[in-house]
């Protein structure tokens, strides 16, 4: 079964151009406490490499494009980010790495919490450690 599950967000685009609206009736498994996004990364740069404790967080290109590899200690996905109209759910729990950015990439977060670096878990061995307990 695919470990991926991705969030449609409504298109109300018209001849004049686009225009996402992102509210509570999108379906969101979370309220928003914080949004973030990651822009102008370098080729052959990879980020993430970490699982969030609780945190649960959704992510969408807005614009360009960005593979990411998720991995939930039994499975692996390597999946494509490249709508804005799509967004990857990242629960917690979920070890994610984000690479091949495109030039234009600009990756939109929304996020649960608050930032709290005690959260992370950015050492795999610990990562699976803890799904076994
Ligand atoms: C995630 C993926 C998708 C803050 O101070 N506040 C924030 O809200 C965030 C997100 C980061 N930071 C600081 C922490 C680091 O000193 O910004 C620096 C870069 O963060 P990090 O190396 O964690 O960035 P990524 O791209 O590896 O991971 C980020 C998020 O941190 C993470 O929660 O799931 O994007």
């Amino acid at each position: 079964m695919s470990i991926s599950q991705f969030i449609d967000f409504p298109n109300l685009s018209d001849k004049r151009g686009s225009l996402v609206s992102i509210d509570s009736s999108v379906g969101l498994p979370f309220d928003v406490k914080r949004i973030y996004y990651i822009f102008g990364t370098q080729k052959n740069v990879s980020r993430g490499h970490h699982a969030h404790k609780r945190l649960h967080q959704v992510a969408l290109c807005i614009s360009g494009s960005c593979e990411m590899t998720i991995d939930n200690g039994d499975s692996q996905e390597k999946i494509l980010i490249n709508s804005p109209y799509k967004a990857i759910n990242l629960p917690p729990m979920l070890w994610h790495e984000m690479y091949n950015f495109s030039q234009d990439c600009i990756l939109l977060v929304l996020a649960s919490d608050f930032y709290n670096e005690d959260d992370y878990i950015r050492d795999y061995k610990n990562f699976k450690k803890l799904l076994n307990q």
